[in-house]
């Protein structure tokens, strides 16, 4: 992450449709553009038009501004409201209005965090799913002077759960962080109840000290563990090394720098866009005890001579090069209902070029890559609703939804 791409006209949509058309034939060959259990996709055959026309994006909330928004979500139990992480160090929140001019302060840890760095400060929330009756939420953020430390902790709301008590914090987990980036830093609950984290793989370039295929780190892996049993949490009892051989935290692994990631609200598969080295942008469907391949791959490829895909890492579900974009924000399924054409199709993009695909399931097991549209925005985010509406959040301060196009 790091340089802006501003300005790509709608006039050059089509020329990098049809170049990307280009890159799908070419992946389909080589099999680059792979589906999660390694058969080929048919990404040859996509015509770009499938879910091409089906969306454009709109401001949400114009009035509205923010301090490098990193992270939208909703409260359980409460469609009324959004809650917007900034990564300078504050929570807000506001009305679920777009004429809405107003945001309050939820939590202001500016104090707290260290924010200075590109990929460092508050970066996660997450509410407790049963957040209405215990006023449980879960933060996390970088902190430290010289040598950045990755902190999750636990925060409780006020009675009325209108904020967040800034002295209520309980530290969850720790990760001391060896370089400055590459922190991911999500946090959420999924489908079974358990907080899920993603960490990078501690930073600077090409996983210098192996931690993607260490697991005995908690770098460069989606992280899966139980806040609602032991001191400071439990390990749920089918993690992959619960019962020795790694860290029992680790859910999957070989992952470079899963920046943001969801759940499918209609089937739970757990979807994050994993950044890319120099080269490549990927998407993966992350199971229990996978091993997505950084840094042995780079996508589909091998990085600096590592092994060939087929010897136990999974293949990524789709990915770009990087005349698409340089670091892929993960997004997700769509499951509203103003959008009928983009039903079941994962939307994602790209935080430099401010292009966003979406991969529709082919009917065959794999997914077919279509682009959606191209704005000027640095996708860093996407949001939510709880009745499945999407939204875009720009690191620049503005928030967008996906609509139908006209
Ligand atoms: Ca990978």
């Amino acid at each position: 992450m790091g340089h802006l791409a501003l300005g790509p006209g709608r006039a050059r949509a089509a020329a990098w449709q049809a170049a990307l058309l280009l890159l799908l034939g070419a992946c389909a060959t080589s099999g680059a553009l792979a589906q999660n259990n390694g058969a080929q996709n048919n990404g040859a055959q996509n015509d770009g038009t499938k879910t091409g026309a089906a969306a454009r994006l709109v401001p949400a909330f114009p009035n509205l501004r923010f301090s490098k928004p990193v992270a939208l979500l909703q409260a359980p139990g409460d469609p009324t409201r959004w809650y917007v992480v900034e990564q300078t160090g504050r929570v807000m929140v506001f009305d679920d209005d777009p004429a809405v001019g107003e945001t309050r302060v939820f939590i202001d840890l500016r104090k707290r965090v260290n924010a200075r760095g590109f990929e460092a400060g508050l970066l996660g929330m997450a509410f407790h799913p049963d957040y209405q009756a215990n006023g449980q939420v879960i933060l996390s953020y970088t902190r430290g002077r010289r040598n950045l430390t990755s902190v999750i902790s636990r925060f409780f709301a006020d009675d009325a759960r209108q904020v967040l008590d800034p002295a209520s914090e309980r530290v969850v987990l720790t990760v001391d962080q060896p370089f400055r980036n590459h922190n991911g830093g999500q946090v959420t609950f999924g489908p079974d109840g358990f907080l899920y984290i993603g960490f990078g793989d501690g930073g600077a370039g090409g996983d210098p000290r192996g931690n993607g295929q260490n697991t005995d780190t908690l770098l460069g892996a989606m992280l899966r563990i139980d806040v609602d049993r032991g001191d400071p949490y439990g390990i749920p009892p089918d993690n992959p090394f619960a019962a020795g051989g790694g860290r029992p935290e680790i859910y999957a692994w070989g992952l470079r720098n899963p920046w943001r990631w969801s759940f499918d609200a209609a089937t739970g598969d757990l979807w994050v866009g994993d950044v890319g080295q120099n080269r490549i942008e990927e998407i993966d469907i992350v199971v229990k005890g996978g091993n997505y391949g950084w840094n042995v791959r780079e996508g589909s490829e091998p990085f600096r001579g590592g092994r060939r895909p087929g010897a136990g890492l999974i293949a990524p579900v789709a990915e770009y090069n990087h005349d698409f974009g340089c670091s892929v924000t993960g997004g997700y399924v769509y499951r509203g209902a103003e959008i009928p054409a983009l039903v079941g199709t994962y939307v994602f993009g790209d935080f430099c070029s401010g292009r966003f695909w979406g991969l529709a399931p082919d009917g065959g097991g794999g997914h077919t890559m279509a682009p959606l549209f191209e704005e000027s925005i640095n996708l860093s985010s996407f949001g939510e609703a709880h009745d499945g509406r999407l939204f875009a959040v720009d690191l620049k301060g503005a928030l967008f939804q996906i609509v139908a196009a006209e």
